[in-house]
């Protein structure tokens, strides 16, 4: 029996490196990729033919127009055309080219704003989004309702795993377009090297988030993506089909630039900036489906701090500013 070959759209990301990277150490796979010079994912042209001239067994869809909350509150129309057009793309090219099995990867930031702490997965479309990113979140949201209709009209087994804030190796560190983690990392970096007196942190400190490295997501994704076909449909329903993937375990802002500073070594004082957007005050994730389905995160804050600053240190030159 051959091994089945695995497309990741979007292998160069963040999330979608630390796939391969995880899908290449299990091994048992035949890895396909395709650089963005070589496939526009954004056009459907591009797309379909890529698919039929390619035996596909699965797809990881990794692929999508990311950043943090500058970035989400600057470049809307980016954010879900850009997401709309590369999942609608790749699900639709999936199913005609006959692919049965494929793992679309969304995020956290689907449910309400005010959604009750954690955010159990029916808490979907139960109220209004946050107004920082609702455009990415409704794409979001599309793509968890494409691979739910593809299932229920055609029979696919197209998962969604719905990730909380990541960060990690191959992350972008634009000072701002990047997600907060990325961007502190830098900046306090930047900061103790210049043995500056404080450094700036967005907002009041006071929204919480959930932070899970990379390498777990990769972990989760995979191991999501090879349950048994009755093991995933046992812990979900057809029109509420995705999974949260998180640590379970949240902090402030203000605790979170204090543990970059203890990974960084900045010892001057941290300064709130009040005038940039808080976002959404909490958006921690209840996973207790996940565990039902036998994965738990390993990585913690602290260690994975460790590890995306030595990541930022070795590519400073290279890493996406
Ligand atoms: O990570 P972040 O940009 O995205 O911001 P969200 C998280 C929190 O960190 C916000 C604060 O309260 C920011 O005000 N923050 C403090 C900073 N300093 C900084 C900084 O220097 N840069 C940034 N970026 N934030 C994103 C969504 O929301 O969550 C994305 O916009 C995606 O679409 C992602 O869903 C998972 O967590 O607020």
């Amino acid at each position: 029996m051959s091994e089945p070959t695995v497309f990741v759209a979007g292998h160069r990301g963040m999330v979608g490196s630390a796939i391969v990277r995880r899908l290449q150490a299990l091994g048992g796979v035949r890895l396909l990729t395709a650089s963005r010079a070589e496939l526009d994912l954004g056009s459907q042209a591009a797309v379909q033919a890529f698919f039929a001239a390619h035996r596909i067994d699965h797809v990881v869809l990794a692929a999508a127009k990311v950043g943090g909350i500058h970035a989400n509150n600057t470049y809307p129309a980016e954010f879900i055309y850009e997401n709309l057009m590369i999942q609608a793309n790749v699900i639709h090219a999936a199913h005609t080219a006959g692919v049965q099995r494929l793992l679309f990867l969304g995020s956290s930031c689907i449910y309400p704003r005010m959604a009750p702490q954690p955010m159990r997965e029916d808490a979907l479309l139960t109220g209004t989004l946050e107004c920082t990113n609702e455009p990415y979140a409704i794409a979001k949201i599309a793509g968890i309702k494409l691979c739910e209709s593809y299932n229920r009209q055609h029979g696919r087994d197209y998962r969604s795993v719905m990730p909380t804030n990541l960060y990690g190796p191959g992350d972008n560190f634009h000072p701002d377009n990047s997600h907060v983690i990325p961007a502190l990392i830098r900046r306090f970096h930047e900061a103790a090297r210049a043995e500056a007196p404080e450094v700036v942190v967005w907002g009041s400190g006071t929204p919480m988030r959930e932070f899970l490295h990379v390498d777990d997501m990769a972990a989760a994704s995979v191991h999501v993506m090879n349950l048994p076909a009755a093991d995933y449909q046992a812990h979900t329903q057809p029109m509420l089909s995705h999974i949260n993937v998180g640590t379970g375990v949240d902090c402030t802002i203000r605790e979170l630039a204090e543990a970059v500073a203890r990974v960084t070594g900045f010892r001057g004082a941290l300064r709130f900036d009040a005038s940039k957007p808080d976002g959404t005050p909490r958006k921690l994730m209840d996973v207790s489906r996940l565990k039902a389905l036998g994965w738990e995160a390993r990585i913690g804050l602290e260690d994975g701090l460790r590890d995306a600053y030595r990541w930022f240190l070795a590519n400073y030159t290279e890493a996406r500013l």
